[in-house]
């Protein structure tokens, strides 16, 4: 027998074009409202993971980056490691087939090819592939949908990078978040030719954490009963605007959610403020850019949308990435598109 089982996998980054922000159970990431993304390509922005579970490990192990990070007892990642180990306890009394990478400690080694924490998602991918490893090395059978029960308590926008195309997060209404999970609205076969242009405006590390910036919110600021209110009207405008490949739509919604999302952090007190001066700028370029296309009767070209963080996620249809990247180019020569395009991602259900 092996004394040793390994396993590698990737994970793409999501953004979300309808954001999660606020949460109604904190130890189970229980979000307020649900949330739409579109999981970028699996080889642009993403987080690779090599889990390796063997017995002569003396415990859970992971590095981050090529950094060691401490496994707080009970803390996201140790939940992740104990759920899943569950699962495959759970699979082994059913089916009868042990497996004893389960029952050994795992070392996990991790790495973003992008600026970790700067509102980029990288603890979407990072739980996600985290999640996906696990499964893989335990060879559980289990879909994506599953995992992202999982996935979520990483992180709660983990749980929408598990799948590819358009992903949807329903919030649920069971107290234990049992249906609260992730669902394929589109494939990335779809519309293929979605693409995000990034616009990194800083990779530094964001001064309000997400999980602390949502509490914050939920507990001071009247303005996200509102967002809460008319969440669900517009995330079944998204997915009719998805299914019909009506991009002048999508671009209105994602904008108008972006937007509400910043407005609600602004009404948080003391105030949370993600976007900065050039971020900003970037907003007025874009409405612009989709002036004159409106006036040119081509509808809305570009959709700028923000997480927690200055960097600018901008979607269109391939054929406008051009346009836009020298649009910002010009107008902003020191500040580089990262990588220049990404396509949405190309992925599979299963681990
Ligand atoms: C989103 N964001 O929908 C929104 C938009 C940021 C702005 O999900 O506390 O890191 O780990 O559940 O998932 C970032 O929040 O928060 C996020 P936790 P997470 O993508």
């Amino acid at each position: 027998m092996a004394d040793y089982w390994q396993a590698t996998v990737t994970t793409p980054v999501n953004i979300a074009v309808i954001k999660y922000w606020g949460k109604r159970s904190v130890a189970l990431n229980l979000p307020t409202n649900a949330s739409l993304s579109v999981t970028l390509h699996q080889d642009q922005l993403c987080t690779t993971t090599t889990a390796q579970c063997s017995k002569e490990f003396a415990s859970d192990r992971l590095w981050l980056n090529g950094k060691e990070e401490v496994i707080k007892p009970g803390g996201r990642t140790d939940t992740c490691i104990q759920e899943m180990k569950k699962l495959r306890k759970a699979y082994e009394d059913k089916y009868e087939d042990p497996h004893p990478a389960s029952e050994w400690h795992v070392h996990l080694c991790s790495f973003n090819n992008f600026p970790t924490a700067a509102g980029l998602a990288s603890s979407a991918s990072g739980y996600a592939a985290l999640v996906h490893c696990l499964a893989t090395v335990y060879r559980l059978p289990n879909t994506s949908t599953e995992l992202s029960l999982i996935a979520r308590q990483g992180s709660g926008s983990a749980c929408r990078s598990l799948f590819g195309g358009f992903v949807a997060w329903d919030m649920g209404v069971n107290e234990d978040g049992s249906d609260s999970k992730a669902r394929q609205v589109a494939s990335e076969d779809h519309w293929d030719d979605i693409n995000a242009v990034i616009c990194v405006v800083s990779d530094e590390k964001k001064g309000t954490s997400s999980t602390s910036g949502m509490q914050r919110t939920v507990e001071t600021s009247p303005l996200i009963q509102e967002r809460i209110r008319l969440v669900p009207a517009r995330m079944a405008e998204m997915e009719r605007a998805i299914a019909a490949q009506d991009f002048d739509a999508f671009a209105q919604l994602t904008m108008k959610d972006s937007n509400n999302f910043h407005a609600v952090c602004l009404d948080t007190s003391p105030p949370i403020f993600y976007m900065n001066d050039v971020s900003r700028a970037l907003v007025a370029l874009v409405h612009e850019f989709n002036r004159v296309s409106i006036l040119q009767k081509r509808g809305h070209r570009a959709a700028y949308t923000f997480d927690a963080g200055p960097n600018a996620v901008i979607y269109c249809l391939r054929r406008n990435v051009k346009d836009i990247v020298n649009m910002v180019m010009h107008y902003f020569p020191q500040a580089e598109p990262f990588k220049d395009t990404y396509k949405v991602f190309y992925g599979k259900d299963t681990p």
